[in-house]
């Protein structure tokens, strides 16, 4: 038996009832309206969207389920001798909205080892794939294949009620969960090493199994490190691409795997989860000319002539978001205890000091501060992991929690096939023309 899905099974039909009351009693309140500008400016603060995991305030940042970042790393539990938030803490934590115990938090560390075991043909599928497909595509691609062993897939063909289907997607999501490690490995192992897999450790947490099948799991620093990024990237609210992608998917009932496949195709793209591959590829571009010389007046004068180009600062500037991101924050102060000598993070730091006046100055961007994605390239090259076109698929790991615990409850709320309504311009001229 599975403690989580116990729980849940405690917690649904309390939710299902909640919700029907909220909507019979307030359904038809009006919560905003629509701008012309909103229509062609990416849909930009519609309320829209149910997510239930977590929201976003665009000064304070993120809530995981109402807790901030920094009481998700006092709250949550941690491995036995680190401090981090463990990825199983925050999955816990995003499908319940309760804090777990260390026991509850102990069973999911098992049940996901339990479940890594790839079909051969995925392993195969990946092995096949030429090493100048990104490892975005590979993950996508296996991802994809891994519907072959859909039980949500099969219980929908044979007809189960629809007020079961959470169970269905839960067993497929803890499945895409426990099985994206070793897939990402493989891509790894195989695109940047010598093609040889670590088995995953039957009696070890997700973040270590993770540096495990990667090579890097004799580095407890760089474990802290991964239980870290994996807590922190896992949702950000539902309008992300990546998030907004998965729900969209899902709610036509294509499985999980589907439905992450899509996300993680979203996730794939450079003003999404690319960036973090980006920013490393931009400081390294930017240490390469300007060497040890981290005046202001040499990073003003590089970012100018990048910005005068017609291009974007990669790691800088939210759609929602309008300070500094908590998740960027919580990265620096990772650095500040076990990195502070490291150029590269020198250099990350000084950016931080001199971007945003640029940016102001430039006047183009809403928010000139950065976001998660400009530090954790930084701290995965210290500890080794140099290969940054390697970076988006543990974004899409942790991404992965966040998409699955909300398809869960899409499917426990029997939320219907998602369907906003579209108009060309000329018809929005008439209906202007006629308000
Ligand atoms: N550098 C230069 N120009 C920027 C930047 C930046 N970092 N951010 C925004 N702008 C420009 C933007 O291109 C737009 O220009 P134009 O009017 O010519 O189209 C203008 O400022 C207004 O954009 P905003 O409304 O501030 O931003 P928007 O909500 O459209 O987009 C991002 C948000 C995140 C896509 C945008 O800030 C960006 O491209 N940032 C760099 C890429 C990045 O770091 N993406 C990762 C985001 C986090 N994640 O993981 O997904
Ligand atoms: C995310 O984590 O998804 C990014 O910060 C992008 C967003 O929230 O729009």
């Amino acid at each position: 038996a599975s403690p989580l899905k116990e729980r849940l099974a405690q917690l649904i039909p309390k939710r299902r009832e909640e919700v029907k009351k909220f909507r019979a009693e307030h359904g038809s309140d009006v919560l905003g309206e629509v701008t012309l500008n909103q229509i062609y400016g990416g849909a930009r603060g519609v309320p829209a969207l149910l997510w239930e995991g977590s929201v976003l305030d665009p000064n304070e940042g993120i809530r995981f389920r109402n807790l901030t970042v920094k009481e998700c790393q006092e709250k949550l539990p941690s491995a036995t001798h680190g401090k981090q938030p463990l990825p199983e803490s925050m999955f816990w934590l995003l499908v319940t909205g309760e804090v777990p115990t260390a026991n509850e938090v102990q069973a999911l560390s098992a049940e996901w080892a339990a479940r890594a075991q790839l079909p051969k043909f995925v392993e195969d599928l990946i092995d096949n794939c030429p090493n100048t497909l990104h490892p975005m595509a590979q993950l996508s691609l296996a991802i994809t294949a891994l519907e072959n062993d859909s039980v949500f897939s099969k219980a929908y063909h044979s007809g189960v009620s629809k007020a079961d289907y959470w169970q269905f997607t839960y067993e497929d999501s803890m499945d895409l969960i426990a099985k994206i490690v070793p897939i990402a490995g493989r891509i790894y192992r195989n695109l940047y090493r010598d093609g040889v897999v670590a088995p995953i450790q039957p009696d070890k947490d997700y973040g270590y199994n993770l540096a495990n099948v990667l090579g890097f799991s004799n580095n407890e620093e760089f474990v802290e490190l991964l239980r870290l990024y994996l807590s922190i990237h896992s949702d950000h609210e539902g309008g992300n691409v990546s998030a907004h992608t998965g729900h969209l998917v899902g709610s036509a009932l294509s499985s999980p795997f589907l439905s992450m496949a899509a996300s993680l195709n979203g996730l794939a793209g450079p003003l999404h989860g690319l960036a973090n591959q980006e920013v490393l590829d931009f400081l390294l571009k930017m240490k390469e000319s300007v060497g040890d010389d981290y005046s202001d007046e040499t990073l003003e004068k590089y970012l100018w002539n990048i910005l005068d180009n017609g291009q974007i600062v990669p790691g800088y500037g939210h759609a929602v978001l309008r300070k500094t991101d908590p998740r960027y924050l919580a990265q620096r102060d990772f650095a500040l205890e076990h990195l502070p000598e490291d150029p590269m993070f020198k250099l990350v730091s000084r950016l931080y000091e001199v971007v945003p006046r640029v940016l102001t100055k430039h006047g183009k961007t809403k928010n000139p501060f950065p976001n998660v994605d400009s530090h954790s390239g930084v701290l995965l090259q210290y500890y080794g992991l140099k290969e940054q076109t390697f970076y988006t698929v543990l974004f899409g790991i942790s991404r992965t929690l966040g998409v699955m615990a909300q398809l869960i409850w899409d499917r426990a709320l029997g939320l219907p096939i998602e369907r906003p309504k579209s108009f060309s311009t000329e018809v929005l001229k008439k209906r202007i023309e006629k308000a």
